[in-house]
């Protein structure tokens, strides 16, 4: 059986694009994985972040997560910070990576230009990413195309460790959706959908309420000319909408061009409201229930358990191999 790893930082509410291109892959993986997807607040400290807030989207992610449809009976899912072996094997790891490796990090670029403030952090970020997926041996990492960068890093922090030291770490390989791996900002399809743009209309969070979904659709940019037609170059806008659309309705792009033949943009969009509503209704509505109960954290505390467990096998033998004194 495969083993998957993956997280998701704490550092706002979700939006379609994470669920799209990352947490729904998850939840399929589990049918055929043996899963950890983890709640990555040690990343998200990277930038400042208010403590009341960090604690409330962390438990709220936590939420998310068995909302969309992860199974904890199936998968172990626990808070980054819980198991100090992350911790432990990113400073190690820190010691592996090499500094121009860092430096050519396009997450990193982006998340520090124009910053007064840019921590070290922030710039070691990768290994503390490398450490988490390489405690637990995994095969797969479901991500969005944005994370390809960091994986390829992994994969080489990996090969280096295993050369210097001897086989230790399995070479992870990522996987990226072929449709929905980038979904880009409603208010300007060059950039992706993030769920730390300042402006709200740029994403549909995945706690949003029907009609302020309705309302973000309505207003998203379109493209010169009406006719909803894929193609990514001249069409960037309808084209991130159409694959919204082609995700949340099970159809395929195709399918979509060819249901709207002759319909123009206003009757799409309705319809592309009306689909995301109906596929986020539903985890709204456990996610409610879920945050109002005590049962994240009890769920939690046992995924950090079986974590713990898990991730010590590896850091022991990385501190042996490296020549700690035991
Ligand atoms: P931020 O936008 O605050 O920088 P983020 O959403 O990029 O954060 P994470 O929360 O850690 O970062 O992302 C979780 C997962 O969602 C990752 O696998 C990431 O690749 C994926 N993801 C993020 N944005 C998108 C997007 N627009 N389209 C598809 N996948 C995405
Ligand atoms: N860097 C990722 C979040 C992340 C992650 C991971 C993803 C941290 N550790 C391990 C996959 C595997 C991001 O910013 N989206």
């Amino acid at each position: 059986m495969k083993r998957v790893f993956s997280g998701i930082q704490p550092s706002g509410t979700l939006t379609i694009g994470n669920y799209l291109g990352a947490m729904r892959q998850f939840v399929d993986l589990q049918e055929e994985a043996d899963c950890l997807f983890c709640v990555v607040d040690m990343h998200a400290i990277t930038v400042p972040q208010e403590p009341a807030d960090l604690r409330r989207n962390t438990r709220s992610l936590a939420a998310l997560y068995l909302a969309a449809g992860i199974d904890p009976e199936r998968s172990v899912l626990f808070v980054q910070s819980h198991v100090p072996a992350h911790a432990e094997l990113g400073w190690i790891l820190q010691c592996v990576v090499h500094f121009g490796e860092l430096g050519r990090m396009t997450q990193f670029k982006d998340k520090s230009t124009k910053k007064n403030v840019v921590t070290a952090g922030l710039f070691t970020y990768p290994a503390l990413m490398a450490a988490d997926i390489l405690l637990y041996q995994a095969d797969l990492v479901p991500v969005g195309d944005d994370q390809k960068q960091h994986l390829e890093l992994t994969r080489d922090i990996a090969e280096r460790f295993n050369a210097r030291f001897g086989h230790t770490f399995t070479v992870p390989e990522v996987m990226i959706p072929k449709v929905g791996g980038r979904i880009m900002s409603l208010e300007d399809p060059t950039k992706k959908m993030s769920k730390s743009d300042e402006s709200a209309g740029a994403y549909i969070s995945m706690l949003d309420d029907a009609d302020t979904i309705r309302r973000k659709i309505a207003r998203a940019v379109t493209d010169s000319g009406r006719e909803v037609r894929y193609d990514t170059a001249e069409k960037p806008a309808i084209s991130n909408l159409m694959t919204i659309y082609a995700l949340c309705a099970g159809k395929s792009l195709a399918d979509v061009e060819a249901m709207y033949e002759g319909k123009g943009y206003g009757v799409f969009k309705k319809d592309l409201a009306e689909v995301v509503v109906a596929t986020l209704e539903p985890i709204q509505a456990r996610y409610r229930e879920l945050v109002e109960s005590d049962e994240i954290e009890h769920i939690l505390r046992e995924g950090a358990r079986k974590a713990r467990e898990r991730a010590a096998a590896t850091l022991d033998q990385v501190k042996e191999r490296i020549g700690f004194l035991l």
